[in-house]
């Protein structure tokens, strides 16, 4: 069995409690490479990529899981996906592929949403 990758190991120990380094990339506290940005959300280049394009759009009010989203965030959940429609036909105009990590078994490791756009190379299917 092939051991799992440190991200899924990170999700797995990762604390859906507390505030997120997001935090400060929002509040510029912490410097990002940052590529859009407007009142509610953050695009910002992944820090570890896995793919030529990778970055993730994020909304600037903390939703800490798709699953913990609520009706009334449709407006904003339609947005982040509308901006990475455009961020990512720009950039990876042959196609991108958007991913939501969700929960422990998602492997979600930073526990404020974030939509990946992955691009710039041919993609696989399934994720593992
Ligand atoms: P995940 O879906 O929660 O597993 O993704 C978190 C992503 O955030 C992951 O791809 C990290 O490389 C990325 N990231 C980042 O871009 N900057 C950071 O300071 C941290 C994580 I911590």
């Amino acid at each position: 069995r092939r051991p799992y990758s440190d991200e899924v190991k990170r999700a797995q120990s990762a604390d859906s409690s507390t505030g997120t380094i997001f935090d400060k990339i929002i509040s510029k506290e912490l410097k990002a490479d940052i590529i859009y940005e407007d009142d509610l959300c953050l695009a910002f280049n992944d820090i570890a990529p896995q793919a030529p394009v990778h970055f993730l759009v994020i909304p600037k009010r903390k939703i800490t899981t798709l699953q913990d989203s609520e009706t009334s965030d449709k407006e904003l959940l339609g947005h982040l996906m509308l901006v990475a429609r455009s961020l990512g036909t720009a950039r990876a105009p042959q196609g991108w592929r958007l991913v939501v990590n969700n929960g422990v078994h998602g492997a979600q490791s930073v526990y404020h949403l974030h939509l990946h756009v992955l691009g710039g190379r041919q993609m696989k299917w399934p994720p593992g």
